[in-house]
């Protein structure tokens, strides 16, 4: 399957990623990695060729969570670890809207985990960005589902010893249709994998490195460990999973394009609220 990135049917009018920035002045600390992406959200909105009208942020709570209000995009900032509940109703509900999820690792692996799963699984075509920096930043650094094993800090002295999650292979065997890894240090090429992940039919997923300067200051070395456009594209989901858990998580690139149509609903769409209230009476 191949999809044209620049959708004729979208691009009708050029578009700047200035036109996709609300003004706001984002609080994040200097140096923060979700300014990173951001920036290459902005840009990828721009070339992608939509409206912000069409557009719709959904997040949950978290530093990275707050994105949606930094652009001028419908925005949705719901309860903690519910964003993609939110964001599959809306997408199944208006389907000509389009529907990007955003946050962070606590967010979307931890308490929003049951939810990932779920949404890799059921396939509705929308994207779902990820900024991982592998620790909580909003609530002042307690280790993640993706946090090292070894990570030392006051408040899980020695580490926690767990075996981190793997997002990108989670993602994978529970179904989803687009999977990748980005870096906010890389703007531009994180730009064409949103690009790329918004057009591709079904549930595209983007794991972002997103460093956090302020309780994991040591992640200041990913833009030398990271590898831009390494990932080898896999042939199908077996050879995806096998390569992911092989390889050290700093390969960036599209490590699976799926073939799963997307999943929808008919919605009627002059049902009065009387009407939808009465779907859901006991017995009805
Ligand atoms: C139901 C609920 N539980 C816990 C919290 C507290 N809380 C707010 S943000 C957060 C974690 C944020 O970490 P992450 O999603 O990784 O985002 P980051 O701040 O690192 O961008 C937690 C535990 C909450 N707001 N609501
Ligand atoms: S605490 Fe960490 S994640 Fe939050 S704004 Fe600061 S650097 Fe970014």
């Amino acid at each position: 399957m191949s999809v044209s990135l620049a959708s004729e049917a979208h691009c009708v009018k050029a578009l700047a990623a200035k036109d996709f920035s609300s003004g706001a002045h984002p609080i994040w600390c200097p140096g923060c990695g979700d300014y990173g992406v951001l920036a290459a959200l902005e840009r990828a909105l721009a070339a992608y060729g939509r409206p912000s009208h069409e557009v719709v942020l959904v997040s949950g709570i978290g530093c990275s969570s707050r994105l949606p209000a930094y652009t001028n995009c419908y925005g949705f900032h719901g309860v903690h670890g519910r964003a993609l509940a939110v964001a599959t109703g809306l997408k199944l509900t208006r389907p000509d809207l389009e529907v990007i999820t955003v946050g962070g690792d606590g967010d979307g692996y931890s308490i929003g985990g049951n939810h990932f799963i779920h949404a890799c699984r059921r396939n509705v075509d929308m994207l779902y960005l990820v900024m991982d920096n592998r620790v909580y930043g909003m609530t002042k650094g307690q280790p993640s589902p993706t946090t090292e094993p070894d990570w030392d800090s006051d408040i899980a002295p020695g580490g926690i010893g767990l075996r981190p999650l793997n997002p990108l292979a989670l993602a994978i065997v529970a179904g989803a249709n687009f999977v990748a890894r980005g870096f906010a240090g890389d703007p531009q090429g994180l730009a064409d994998l949103i690009v790329e992940g918004i057009a591709w039919p079904g549930f595209a997923f983007i794991e972002v490195l997103s460093p956090c300067v302020m309780f994991r200051p040591e992640q200041g070395e990913w833009k030398k460990m990271v590898r831009p456009a390494a990932m080898p594209a896999a042939p199908d989901r077996a050879a995806a999973t096998a390569q992911v858990l092989a390889e050290d998580g700093f390969n960036l690139g599209v490590l699976y394009r799926g073939d799963r149509a997307p999943v929808s609903v008919p919605v009627p769409t002059n049902a009065s609220m009387s009407e939808i209230e009465r779907q859901f009476e006991i017995g009805a």
